[in-house]
C-alpha cells in the first residue's frame, strides 16, 4: 500500500479524488504491486469465495477464478472510439460523440463504487523509466484487476517516482458498474453485461470502462492502453503501437535478429511467440527466444533502425490448446504466481483445459463450476479461458527482454488462418508493398470475435479492434514509418493454416514454422535465395532447411502455389478501402498488373 500523502503529482490526486467523489466507495487504496498486498486481497477473495487457492505444492503462488458466464471476453460491440469526430474514429470503429459519452458514462460511474474499495494502481507499460515506456494509473473497484495488473504490467511505487510532480499519465478508469449495500449482497464476479462501455477518448487520452471485469475490457493497461491510445500517441510522436509478438531469433553464426508479427487472435500467436526450433537446428545453432507474445511498441532509434519494446509484463494467454507438446514454454510460464480464470479445476486442486493432456480426467469442475465428466459433451474449460502468468517465467524469455531501449527489428511476419490460395510464406518487396499485404489481412472467424465462426474476417494488421483512430489513417502512419530507415524491414506473410483438397492441413505448424523463421532470417541477413513471383519473394524447396522433416517436394509447391484471386482478394469495407493512403491502392494495381501477365 503506498500513503496517498506521499503522491507528489497534483493531478493524480485530484483525478483521484474526484472519481472518489463521483463513485462514493467505502475506501481508498493505493496500491504498491507487493506480493504482501497481493496476498492479502487473494486471502480476501478466498473468503468472499471469489477466488480459489489451487494446489500450492503442484501450482505455487496460482489462483483461479470463474467469471459470470456473461463477462467471458473482449464485447468489441461495446467497445467505443469518442474522438471529436466519426471521421476521426473511422469505419471500423463505434463511435459515439465524446461528451454524449462522457454524460452517459458519468451517470453510470455515480456511485458505482458504493460498499467497494476504490484502488488506484500506478503502472508503467515497458520497464520503468525506460524512453519508449509510458505510465498509466488504474482506478477500480475489482480486487481482481489489482491482482492481475501487477503480473501484466509493472506496478510499483517506483512509477510514481518517476511520475514526479509534473508527470503525464494515462488515466484509466474501470468499475465492474455493480455497487453493494454490504458485503453480503455481493457475488463472486460481479459485473454488468447491460451496461458494459469500453471507452477511448484519444484526443484527451483517457480510457474509462464500465460494466466488465474480463480480461482486456478491464485490464486497461493492454488493448486499450498499450493499443488504442498508444496508437493514437505514436501516429502524434512519430513512432508505432502494434498488435505484435517480438522473438529473437540466433543463427548458427550466432548472430542475433530481432522479427515481429502480427496475427490476428486464435492463429498460435503465443506459440510461434516461444517457439522452439526442431533438434536438427538447435544442434546447428539456431535458438529462439521470446521477448513478448501480443503487442510491441517500436520507435526509430539514433542508428535510424527500428527498435521494439514488449510492453507488458506478462502473458494472458488463451489456455484450450495449450499443452506441453504444443508449448511447453507457455506451460513452464503458468507453473508458478500464475492467475487463472475459466479453465477447469481437478480434483486435487490443479487445473485442467481443453487440450492439455490427450484423455481428460475423470472428473472436474467445469469453468461454470459444476461437476464434470467427459461424457458431460460440453466443453470444461471456457474457449476463452486465460492465463495470466509473469514473464519472468519464461524459460525461453529472450536476454534483451527487459533493454530499455528495446530491441532492432529486422523482419516483419505477418498473416492469418487462410484455408486456401495464400502460400506457407511470402515476402514483400518493399516496405509499402508489406503495408499493404497488412492491410489486406484476414482470417477465419473464432471465439473472441463475434460473428459466424468460419467466415473470413478483414483484419488489418490484425488491428482490426485495437486501432485508436481512423483505420486508413492508422495505415498511411504505417506508409510513412518506413521512410528515412537506415535498415528497412521486410515484412513476410505467412499462412500456417492451409488445407487440402481433403480438408487437412498441410503443414504441420509448430515447431517446422521455424524452418520458414530461419529463410526469413537468412534472408534479411543476405544468405538465402528466393524466387521472384508476382506476389512477392517466395523460397524454392531447397531454400529451406528440411534437416529432420520429411516433406516432400510436390507437397511444398503445392503448398507455395497461390491463387491469383485469392491473393488479390480485396476484403476491406468498401468505406475504408476508399480512404486509404493513394501509396496502397498503386500497390493494388501494381499487383493485379503483376498477375495479370
Ligand atoms: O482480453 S484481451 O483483450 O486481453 C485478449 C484478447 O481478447 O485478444
Ligand atoms: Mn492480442
Amino acid at each position: 500500500m503506498i500513503d496517498p500523502k506521499t503522491v507528489k503529482n497534483k493531478a493524480l490526486v485530484e483525478w483521484v479524488d474526484k472519481v472518489a467523489k463521483l463513485t462514493t466507495p467505502t475506501n481508498v487504496v493505493w496500491c504498491d504491486g507487493s506480493q504482501e498486498e497481493a496476498n492479502e486481497l487473494y486471502e480476501a477473495m478466498i473468503a468472499k469465495k471469489a477466488c480459489i487457492k489451487l494446489n500450492q505444492q503442484k501450482r505455487p503462488g496460482c489462483y483461479y477464478f470463474r467469471s459470470d458466464p456473461r463477462d467471458v471476453a473482449r464485447v468489441e460491440s461495446r467497445t467505443f472510439i469518442c474522438s471529436k469526430t466519426q471521421q476521426e474514429a473511422g469505419p471500423t470503429n463505434n463511435w459515439m460523440d465524446p461528451k454524449e459519452m462522457k454524460e452517459k458514462l458519468m451517470g453510470l460511474f455515480k456511485g458505482c463504487m458504493k460498499g467497494r474499495t476504490m484502488y488506484v494502481i500506478p503502472f508503467s507499460m515497458g520497464p520503468i523509466g525506460g524512453p519508449i515506456s509510458q505510465i498509466g494509473v488504474e482506478i477500480t473497484d475489482s480486487p481482481y484487476v489489482v491482482v492481475s495488473m501487477r503480473i501484466m504490467a509493472r506496478v510499483s511505487p517506483k512509477v510514481l517516482d518517476v511520475l514526479g510532480e509534473n508527470g503525464k499519465f494515462i488515466p484509466c478508469l474501470h468499475s465492474v458498474g455493480k455497487p453493494i449495500n454490504s458485503p453480503e449482497d455481493d457475488v463472486a464476479w460481479p459485473c454488468n453485461p447491460e451496461n458494459t462501455y469500453i471507452t477511448h477518448f484519444p484526443e484527451t487520452r483517457e480510457i474509462i470502462s464500465f460494466g466488465s471485469g474480463y480480461g482486456g475490457n478491464a485490464l486497461l493497461g493492454k488493448k486499450c492502453f498499450s493499443l488504442r491510445i498508444a496508437s493514437v500517441m505514436g501516429r502524434d510522436e512519430g513512432w508505432m503501437a502494434e498488435h505484435m509478438l517480438i522473438l529473437g531469433v540466433r543463427d548458427p553464426k550466432g548472430r542475433k535478429s530481432y522479427v515481429t508479427g502480427a496475427f490476428p487472435s486464435a492463429c498460435g500467436k503465443t506459440n510461434f511467440a516461444m517457439l522452439i526450433a526442431p533438434k536438427e537446428l538447435q544442434d546447428k545453432g539456431w535458438k529462439i527466444t521470446c521477448v513478448g507474445d501480443d503487442i510491441a511498441w517500436i520507435k526509430p532509434g539514433p542508428d535510424g533502425r527500428l527498435y521494439a519494446i514488449n510492453p507488458e509484463n506478462g502473458f494472458f494467454g488463451v489456455a484450450p490448446g495449450t499443452s506441453m507438446k504444443t508449448n511447453p514454454n507457455a506451460m513452464l510460464s503458468c507453473s508458478k504466481n500464475t492467475i487463472f480464470t475459466n479453465v477447469a479445476l481437478t480434483d486435487d486442486g490443479d487445473v485442467w483445459w481443453e487440450g492439455m493432456t490427450k484423455e481428460p480426467p475423470a472428473h472436474l469442475i467445469d469453468w461454470h463450476g459444476n461437476d464434470w465428466t467427459p461424457e458431460s459433451g460440453t466443453p470444461a474449460a471456457h474457449p476463452n479461458s486465460r492465463f495470466a502468468a509473469p514473464i519472468v517465467n519464461c524459460p525461453c524469455l529472450d536476454e534483451n527482454a527487459e533493454k530499455l531501449e528495446g530491441v532492432p527489428i529486422s523482419a516483419i511476419v505477418i498473416g492469418g488462418r487462410r484455408p486456401k490460395g495464400i502460400p506457407l510464406v511470402y515476402e514483400s518487396f518493399n516496405w509499402t508493398h508489406g503495408v499493404y499485404l497488412g492491410a489486406m489481412m484476414g482470417s477465419e472467424r473464432t471465439a473472441a470475435a463475434e460473428g459466424k465462426q468460419g467466415e473470413l474476417r478483414s483484419d488489418p494488421m490484425a488491428m482490426l479492434p485495437f486501432a485508436g483512430y481512423n483505420m486508413a489513417h492508422y495505415l498511411g502512419h504505417l506508409v510513412k514509418m518506413g521512410k528515412g530507415l537506415s535498415q528497412t524491414p521486410r515484412f513476410y506473410h505467412v499462412n500456417w493454416f492451409r488445407r487440402d483438397a481433403e480438408g487437412n492441413f498441410m503443414w504441420p505448424g509448430f515447431g517446422a514454422n521455424a524452418r520458414v523463421l530461419a529463410w526469413i532470417v537468412n534472408r534479411q541477413n543476405g544468405e538465402a535465395k528466393a524466387k521472384e513471383t508476382a506476389i512477392g519473394f517466395v523460397p524454392e524447396y531447397d531454400d529451406l532447411d528440411w534437416d529432420g522433416m520429411d516433406y516432400s517436394k510436390d507437397t511444398f509447391n503445392e503448398l507455395m502455389s497461390y491463387d491469383a484471386e485469392t491473393v488479390s482478394a480485396q476484403p476491406l469495407k468498401e468505406e475504408l478501402y476508399e480512404q486509404l493512403p493513394h501509396a496502397l491502392k498503386i500497390e493494388r494495381e501494381a499487383l493485379l498488373e503483376r498477375l495479370s501477365k
